[in-house]
């Protein structure tokens, strides 16, 4: 336990040394000059120091005149002694004195001459309530670190309930909070969304020649495929469910549409994921179904991925491997009267 003394109104006296030894104090250094004191303390005149000694309690031994509040003063006046007690004792009992010396920060006053019994208990009754500090401090700091990882481990499971755990895209619930988004501010910009629904060609007999698990990896390659063809930062792919995916492209018409459907329908066929020989196409395929929309308030929402779906169901009837679009909603509607 480490006692800084100051003494302030007589020279060093071995007294005051042997008062603290006896007590069962052990670390005590004691000073009969106030700078050296503040050196000690790594409180130079500016206040700042790197300088750091692990103090538990501070005492100013024979306050005589009013400059050596200034003592105080600087120590309060440091963040590292905020919360260290400070003890001062004085042969003064003038209570403007008093007053003084705890309206600068001590926490305790001892009058001269003082019973050693006294002063030992006052300075124990200190460094319970500097250890009680101590400890309150450790404990929030501890707090702040597991708060801190709370907080991190919540933002990671927020994340992580929005993946499709098997492709690591977005997943449904993902899209579904994405898309409404988008849609409110194409409302608001009065700007297209487009959108794309992307289904795996014959993926049952892909699962049934060469297994579940081959499966799941031929999952995996499509929508990183379908990934790599999306360029803007706000194009955004989703699993939709099974073996569908959905892209969402806002501020992309029609035709831009079309454009991105085509490139991944041809980004797929480039993987050349081998098929089973009882398909038509060698090699595994995509079929889209897109669609675009200026969204006004009364619209409803659901109506673009009803649109881009029958433009799915009808380019899987052309043959699949292909691209289908339409503009929603006035042609798709008697299209989806047609495929309903
Ligand atoms: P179509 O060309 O008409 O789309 O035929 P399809 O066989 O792809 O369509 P269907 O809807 O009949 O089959 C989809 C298959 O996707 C059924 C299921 O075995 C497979 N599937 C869905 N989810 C998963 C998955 O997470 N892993 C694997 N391996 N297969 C899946
Ligand atoms: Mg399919």
């Amino acid at each position: 336990m480490a006692i800084f003394v100051l003494k302030i109104d007589a020279p060093l006296e071995p007294s005051m040394h042997s008062l603290l030894i006896a007590a069962g104090f052990n670390q005590i250094e004691i000073f009969d000059s106030a700078p050296k004191f503040l050196e000690a303390l790594g409180i130079n005149s500016d206040g700042v120091s790197n300088f750091r000694p692990q103090i538990d309690m501070i005492m100013l031994d024979g306050f005589t005149q009013l400059k050596d509040f200034e003592i105080i003063g600087a120590i309060r006046g440091n963040h590292r002694y905020q919360d260290v007690p400070i003890i001062v004792t004085s042969e003064s009992r003038e209570p403007e004195i008093v007053q003084m010396i705890f309206a600068f920060g001590a926490n305790d006053f001892v009058a001269k001459p003082y019973a050693p019994i006294e002063l030992t208990a006052r300075i124990r009754s200190c460094l319970k309530l500097k250890h009680e500090i101590d400890r309150r401090q450790a404990r929030e700091r501890e707090l702040t670190v597991v708060s801190k990882q709370l907080t991190e481990l919540n933002s990671w499971l927020a994340r992580l309930s929005l993946l499709d755990g098997l492709t690591r895209v977005a997943n449904r619930r993902a899209f579904d909070e994405t898309y409404a988004q988008e849609w409110k501010r194409s409302v608001r910009n009065e700007s297209p969304v487009g959108l794309l629904m992307v289904d795996i060609d014959y993926f049952k007999q892909y699962n049934d020649s060469f297994g579940h698990q081959a499966g799941d990896d031929c999952l995996k390659q499509i929508a990183n495929g379908i990934q790599s063809v999306l360029n803007r930062p706000a194009d955004f792919l989703a699993r939709y469910g099974g073996d569908e995916f959905v892209v969402l492209l806002p501020d992309t018409h029609v035709s831009g549409v079309k454009i991105i459907g085509e490139k991944i329908k041809k980004q797929i066929e480039s993987l050349q994921i081998a098929h089973s020989t009882a398909v038509r196409l060698p090699f595994v395929s995509v079929t889209l179904g897109g669609t675009s929309w200026h969204p006004t308030l009364t619209d409803e929402i659901n109506g673009l991925v009803q649109s881009a779906d029958a433009e799915l169901y009808k380019a899987k009837s052309r043959g699949r491997n292909c691209v289908e679009v339409c503009e929603y909603p006035q042609s798709s509607k008697s299209r989806l009267k047609k495929v309903a």
